[in-house]
């Protein structure tokens, strides 16, 4: 739909209406400035006191692989349906091996267009190890040792559109595949509208003595439902905008709706039954390429993807359809899980389906299930937490709804207490940039109206001074796990001749972290195959060769077939030992590989 065709249906009186709202508003509104103003200059180190724009994502990738040419890849894994581009930085150390043949990490933030700080997560992370290799030990091992792919920004068509067009905090969530919502046969055609210019799409209201709500007695900025039988005094119009294709709905058909992290190749559920799903499973090209470009890093075995809000570290299954996960793959969640509590104080390691709600179709679930990795949703920000008061017990309160149901309690909900203390944060720390004051507006449709409330940075988004520690901690959380990712070693712990040119090889495999070598929901459905020990040399007749159930007792199980290659996986913080009987003379060759715990190899003399 273009602009021309819809003007058709705007009355001339409307006409006047958008230019004084366009046009001559935004120029007396003192907030325009400042809610516009996203351009930093983007140096390296990088920055955390404010939010990086669409542009200075690209800007800062740039830079940093500029900076660490040695360090880092940047690969442009696709394209989003607006043409922007979405960008996976590989840290990895080419001296130390292939990145292949190292753990890999996968991190990305901003699958849904507003919650924008999974980016600057992202981004610190890359900073923060590149900056400290070579100067802190454990980032140096840890960069040599493991291969780190991070994506910031999944949906940057959502992003751009955040920061550039008027905005609600939770706008601009769909990746940018058009759909009619409203089944009118017109695609995205009624937007909400900044009103005022100002940048932001903040709430409307009208004066009604049935409205559900009243001036909040505390505080005349906020509102409080009234009480059944109380008189009412304002009715919410829900966010700012008008009725721009005439069809007498306000803001019913806005961008997209394909929720890309909905849309996942595991568990999927049409629309009708999870809203948000595509016409298919990986609906959307650029999330089409990601699945691609992850499909072909085996390696990757450990997973974070960052969103906002609430201060949650997520886990699945994402339904309470699917089995649940097997007890050993928990043990391994439930230590990444506390440590990562500890590390950011407030946020709970959670169970999503059971502790949140169920998502058909998410990605963590893909990237566990599919990928066999070990994956976490980190939902950033504790808007109650972020308060001038600290809320002791965030406790989920029951609201009754506008049609006088109740909702279900919900972790999102703030009661009116809590909205007061976020406006002495607004007061006080923010100096009032967070929440716009009522003010009245001559509506199309509504007539005499008020425009204000929060503005698009002030829920869902810590305040600019807040990011650093944000992004810090939550980098730790996933340093922390890349350093459990399997870390194995071999040890040819014995060596014996037990006849004329015959050999009792005994081989250990050593996993001194958390994650096992393969998950076990990967080995339970043989999603892809085991790590493999082979034994082999030029003079070597490999005879038998099997896993040592008890050394002492030379208890072995052999293998039937092929001895000279053995099948298994090594536990966390766990070992497997293996015995060949050899004969013959010379040299021989353990040679270990693994999916997600790289490759060894070792040679021993038999003489
Ligand atoms: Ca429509
Ligand atoms: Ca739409
Ligand atoms: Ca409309
Ligand atoms: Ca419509
Ligand atoms: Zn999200």
């Amino acid at each position: 739909m273009t602009p021309m065709k819809r003007r058709r249906f705007f009355p001339p009186v409307f006409v006047l209406v958008l230019i004084l709202v366009f046009f001559i508003l935004p120029l007396t509104s003192p907030a325009n400035t400042q809610a516009r103003e996203y351009k930093h200059p983007v140096t390296i180190p990088l920055r955390f006191d404010y939010y990086y724009s669409y542009e200075m994502v690209i800007e800062a990738l740039d830079k940093l692989h500029q900076a660490y040419p040695g360090l880092t890849q940047l690969d442009l894994v696709g394209k989003s349906e607006e043409g922007r581009s979405i960008f996976c930085m590989t840290v990895n150390n080419a001296r130390t091996g292939s990145e292949l043949d190292k753990p890999g990490i996968y991190v990305d933030g901003n699958i849904h267009g507003n919650e924008i700080q999974g980016t600057e997560v992202a981004l610190y992370l890359l900073d923060y190890l590149l900056a400290n290799y070579d100067k802190n030990k454990e980032i140096t091992d840890l960069v040599d040792k493991k291969c780190f792919y991070v994506v910031p920004m999944v949906n940057p068509d959502g992003r751009y559109h955040f920061f550039v067009d008027g905005d609600t905090s939770s706008g601009n969530r769909s990746i940018r595949q058009p759909h009619d919502d409203d089944q009118d046969g017109l695609v995205d055609e009624d937007f909400p509208d900044d009103l005022d210019g100002d940048g932001n799409i903040c709430m409307m209201r009208k004066k009604d003595p049935f409205g559900s709500f009243k001036t909040d007695p505390i505080d005349p900025r906020l509102m409080v439902r009234v009480k059944p039988g109380e008189k009412g005094e304002w009715r919410l119009l829900g966010d700012e905008g008008i009725d721009n294709d005439g069809d007498g709905r306000v803001n019913e058909d806005s961008e997209g709706y394909v929720d890309p992290n909905r849309n996942w190749g595991w568990d999927w559920m049409p629309p009708y039954v999870e809203s948000g799903a595509g016409d298919y499973p990986l609906s959307g090209i650029g999330l089409k390429a990601l699945a691609g470009y992850i499909g072909k890093r085996p390696n990757i075995c450990m997973v974070w993807a960052f969103h906002n809000f609430g201060g949650m570290y997520l886990r699945g299954p994402s339904t309470k359809t699917q089995e649940a996960y097997h007890p050993k793959d928990v043990e391994v969640y439930d230590f990444m899980g506390e440590q990562a509590e500890r590390i950011t104080p407030g946020y709970r390691y959670l169970l999503s389906f059971e502790d949140l709600y169920s998502t058909y179709g998410d990605f963590g679930e893909w990237m566990a299930m599919i990928n066999g990795c070990y994956s976490f949703v980190g939902e950033l920000s504790i808007t109650a937490d972020e308060s001038f008061k600290t809320f002791k017990e965030r406790k989920p309160t029951v609201v009754p709804t506008e049609k006088g149901g109740e909702e279900e309690p919900d972790f999102f909900h703030r009661d009116p207490e809590q909205e007061r203390e976020r406006l002495k944060f607004n007061d006080h720390l923010a100096q009032g940039e967070l929440f716009k004051p009522w003010k009245p507006f001559k509506h199309p449709t509504y007539g005499d109206i008020e425009v204000g409330g929060w503005v698009k940075f002030s829920t869902r988004i810590p305040a600019p001074f807040m990011i650093k520690d944000m992004v810090h901690r939550n980098a730790s959380a996933v340093i922390f796990s890349a350093k459990h990712t399997p870390e194995v070693s071999m040890e040819v712990f014995d060596t014996l001749e037990i006849g004329k040119n015959l050999y009792r090889i005994r081989v250990r495999m050593v996993n001194s972290q958390a994650m096992p070598t393969m998950s076990y929901h990967a080995q339970g459905v043989n999603l892809y195959p085991r790590d493999l020990l082979k034994i082999s040399g030029n003079g070597i007749t490999v005879i038998a060769g099997g896993v040592i159930r008890d050394a002492d007792k030379d208890d072995v199980s052999y293998k039937e077939f092929r001895p000279e290659i053995q099948f298994f996986f090594v536990p966390g913080f766990g070992k497997e030992e293996y015995q060949f009987i050899v004969s013959g003379k010379g040299t021989a060759t353990l040679s270990y590989k693994s999916r997600h715990a790289g490759k060894i190899s070792k040679t021993i003399q038999l003489e």
